[in-house]
């Protein structure tokens, strides 16, 4: 069994590559060495690790000689042009992008939700879109009690899922506004300050977004593929944290109170549910932290057994970076760090 590990982080320069270091040096993660990967753009540059600075490299397929895991957050292409070239050098890929999250060889995992799913892995773990994951590390447990039937979710997401030109957006656009000067949109197809946008990612053929069915489908691949789900994801100006309106629909009977003791106990979650004293999860609160807030419970009087809950959490910490680092944690304890297959995704 590994004791330490030689880590990559591909996409280090960017708003989640940059958290994940972050997470890897707070959580005293074993590095035996820590490399650091992005475009030839900012090969060169530094980027802080803990107490240290590291440089930046070039991102290329020999990258992956004697790494025994690489974390991916460059974005969908680069993690379906490199991740196979990584697996193939024996190391172990956790990809942050929905590239590998429905290819039925890769795990798709929360670690609240399935970690027993890593068993089966062939070198490339996904992890799932932001969205899906806090939704999930709070509707585990009420699963595994009351069998969710239905769920129905709207999100309101932060500019941070769009990385460092979606925070720079909203920053500049406030700035220019305020001074009464035009502004331009580049990142969004609409002004994102002071409004919100009912479209995040490109639309599908059924009319709704890829962020949309990215819920559906990879809620079916986790925890249950019976579960009817309908989302509605909505960018907002918020810079950090994702909040969710969640309405759920059980088999059996769930009380508001019995919600509130099964969340009080769920691993990952902290239960913030006071309205009486205007306690509710906000963003500005789970900004920075790692778990996933829950409040609002309540009983959803037009439906016999439903659930209301409002959920928030750091869609660039738990909804990313950090549930990455947890996975190569896990990976860890459970002797994980093998590719027994290294051709597997070279091979057409
Ligand atoms: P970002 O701030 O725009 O950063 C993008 C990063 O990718 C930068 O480090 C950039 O390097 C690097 N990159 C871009 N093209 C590259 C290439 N050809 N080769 C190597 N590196 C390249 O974006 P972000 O918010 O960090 O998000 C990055 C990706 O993570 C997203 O596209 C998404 O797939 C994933 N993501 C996942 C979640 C989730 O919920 N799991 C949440 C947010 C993001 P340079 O500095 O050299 O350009
Ligand atoms: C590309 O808030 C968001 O926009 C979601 C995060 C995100 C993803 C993702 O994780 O699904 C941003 C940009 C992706 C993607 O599809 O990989």
């Amino acid at each position: 069994m590994k004791e330490s590990l030689n880590v990559a982080v591909c996409g280090a320069t960017g708003a989640v590559g940059r958290e994940m270091l972050k997470t890897l040096a707070q959580r005293n993660f074993p590095c035996a060495s820590i490399t650091a990967l992005a475009s030839a753009r900012s090969a060169g540059t530094k980027v802080p690790f803990g107490d240290q600075e590291i440089t930046v490299k070039e991102l290329t397929k020999d990258s992956f000689k004697g790494i025994d895991v690489a974390i991916f957050s460059a974005g969908g292409s680069v993690s379906k042009e490199f991740a196979p070239y990584a697996a193939a050098s024996g190391c172990v890929v956790v990809d942050n992008s929905s590239a590998w999250r429905m290819d039925d060889r890769c795990p798709l995992v929360v670690p609240e939700v399935n970690a027993d799913d890593l068993e089966k892995h062939n070198g490339i773990i996904a992890n799932p879109n932001c969205s899906t994951i806090q939704m999930l590390v709070a509707l585990k447990p009420l699963h595994d009690v009351a069998t969710i039937k239905r769920i129905v979710v709207t999100t309101m997401q932060a500019v941070s899922g769009t990385g460092k030109k979606g925070l720079d957006e909203l920053e500049t656009q406030v700035r220019r506004l305020f001074n009464m000067q035009e502004i331009e949109t580049k990142a969004y197809p609409h002004q994102i300050a002071f409004n919100c946008l009912p479209h995040i990612d490109v639309f599908q053929e059924n009319d709704y977004t890829k962020e949309e069915m990215k819920m559906v489908n990879e809620t079916h691949k986790m925890l249950d593929p019976n579960i009817r789900v309908t989302a509605t994801c909505v960018r907002v100006p918020v810079f950090f944290g994702h909040s969710e309106s969640i309405n759920i629909e059980t088999e059996k009977k769930l009380t508001a109170a019995e919600a509130r003791v099964i969340l009080t106990q769920a691993p990952g979650v902290r239960v913030v549910d006071n309205p009486r004293a205007n306690m509710y999860p906000l963003a500005i609160d789970a900004a920075g932290c790692d778990e996933t807030f829950v409040g609002r419970i309540r009983e959803d009087e037009s439906c016999e057994n439903a659930l209301n809950l409002w959920v928030v959490a750091d869609n660039v910490r738990k909804g990313a970076a950090l549930n990455a680092v947890q996975i190569a944690e896990e990976l860890l304890r459970r002797d994980l760090y093998h590719v027994a297959q290294p051709d597997m995704f070279l091979a057409k």
